[in-house]
């Protein structure tokens, strides 16, 4: 079984992505996974311009049977397992090209929604059996994220794929006003338990 993780570099002036440092591990070869799981972990910029475009390529050159595509959100206490998917880009701040796009449909006539393919409700109650902050959510906001996450699930119509978004709190290495946390050997657990759980 093949298995695609994408994460995304620091954006909005944190010099830390905690999913960088995740697709980092993954290179490294420092996640727990099941044997017969070969697992790639590809790293995307945080621009609307071409995210999509580079994790198409390694979809296409991969061919996976599962993408697990992660990102940070800022403020969230748990590891967030994304419900759905809105064609609509609404940015308060940023990209890291400076683009900002206001109220405006992804795909001009697409779907208004898709929804993730993970098994999200087997998947929350693993981590939690772990004894890790999980829960299932049903915005992934209207930024760089949810546009990644509409792009992927548009072009999965048609296929068996396995294919969703999980947004992920802050580190506690890089906490901000009591923001909520989250230690990265959680989050990387957490990668473990989610691939233990969709192979078994
Ligand atoms: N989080 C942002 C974009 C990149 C990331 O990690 C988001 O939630 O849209």
């Amino acid at each position: 079984m093949r298995v695609l993780i994408s994460g995304f570099e620091a954006f909005d002036g944190r010099s830390i992505n905690p999913t960088q440092k995740l697709i980092e591990a993954i290179q490294s070869q420092e996640v727990d996974h099941p044997e017969e799981i070969e697992l790639k972990g590809i790293l995307l910029p945080v621009r609307f311009l071409d995210s999509y475009d580079i994790l198409k390529k390694q979809v296409d050159h991969f061919n996976p049977d599962v993408i697990l595509s992660f990102g940070l959100a800022a403020g969230r206490a748990s590891i967030e397992l994304e419900e759905v998917a809105l064609n609509l880009i609404n940015s308060t701040i940023p990209d890291n090209d400076g683009v900002i796009i206001e109220n405006a449909p992804i795909t001009i006539n697409g779907a208004a929604s898709y929804a993730s393919t993970l098994p999200l409700q087997g998947i929350e109650g693993k981590l939690k059996e772990h004894g890790l902050p999980a829960k299932i959510s049903n915005s992934a906001g209207t930024f760089v994220c949810n546009y990644l996450f509409y792009k992927m699930m548009e072009d999965n119509q048609t296929t068996q794929r396995l294919c969703g978004f999980i947004h992920v709190p802050l580190l506690t290495e890089q906490v901000e006003h009591n923001s909520p946390s989250i230690e990265f050997h959680e989050l990387k657990k957490g990668v473990t338990v989610i691939l233990n759980y969709i192979t078994y």
